[in-house]
């Protein structure tokens, strides 16, 4: 059995976040999927023996069980001694990034790539709500990422790894990115990392 095991599923950026992690860290880890949009995490027996929360990803390691994905990226990059803070500000300046991500950044376009990309509801007025809300979003990472070619500091960190999460996926996501040529620059400079892989690479 692999030294980590990421409970996931190949269309979550969520699950993507902790699998690219372990990747470029040359983890010995095993992906083992979880039917979710078949609704296993809505399951009661998931959420009474695997996460309360009823929430991939889900990382198994040395008898934790770890969930949320800043959590995780958290914890791998103090096992792995990579892509964490340097000192208590750059740590703080992470977390920072890794809280706007779950709550502006990743939650609003990944809700309306579900919807428009998964679910396929067409046009509805939640669809254009989350698009408003995704485009301020991704006008606050454009402006970052135009003067600088990390999130924090001058090499890759876990906040990185976590706001680049959802924009490798080529499904439809309701989001033209065109008006995001910084963003698209800086996902690619993440992509040139040794040991990257897209999302359905790494958790099949
Ligand atoms: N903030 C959480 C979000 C996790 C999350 O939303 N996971 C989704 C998959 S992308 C999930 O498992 N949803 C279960 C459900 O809606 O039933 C994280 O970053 O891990």
């Amino acid at each position: 059995m692999a030294e980590y095991r990421l409970l996931c599923t190949g269309v979550s950026g969520n699950c993507y976040k902790a699998a690219l992690m372990l990747s470029l860290c040359g983890c010995d880890w095993e992906p083992v999927i979880v039917d979710y949009v078949g609704g296993a995490t809505r399951q009661e027996s998931f959420r009474q023996e695997v996460n309360e929360l009823g929430e991939i990803p889900v990382l198994e390691h040395e008898g934790r069980r770890l969930s949320q994905s800043g959590v995780i990226l958290t914890y791998l990059a103090e096992k792995t001694c990579r892509f964490g803070g340097h000192d208590a500000d750059e740590k703080l300046e992470i977390l920072r990034w890794i809280l706007f991500d779950n709550h502006k950044f990743t939650s609003y376009f990944a809700t309306l790539r579900f919807m428009i990309g998964i679910q396929k509801t067409g046009e509805t007025p939640v669809t254009e709500f989350l698009r408003a809300r995704a485009q301020t979003a991704f006008g606050i990472v454009e402006n970052h990422v135009a003067r600088r070619a990390f999130l924090v500091g001058e090499r890759p960190t876990i906040a990185d790894i976590s706001l680049v999460g959802y924009l490798y996926y080529t499904e439809e996501t309701g989001l033209d990115r065109a008006p995001y040529p910084n963003i698209t620059d800086w996902a690619k400079r993440l992509a040139a990392l040794p040991g990257w892989e897209p999302p359905y690479q790494l958790m099949r």
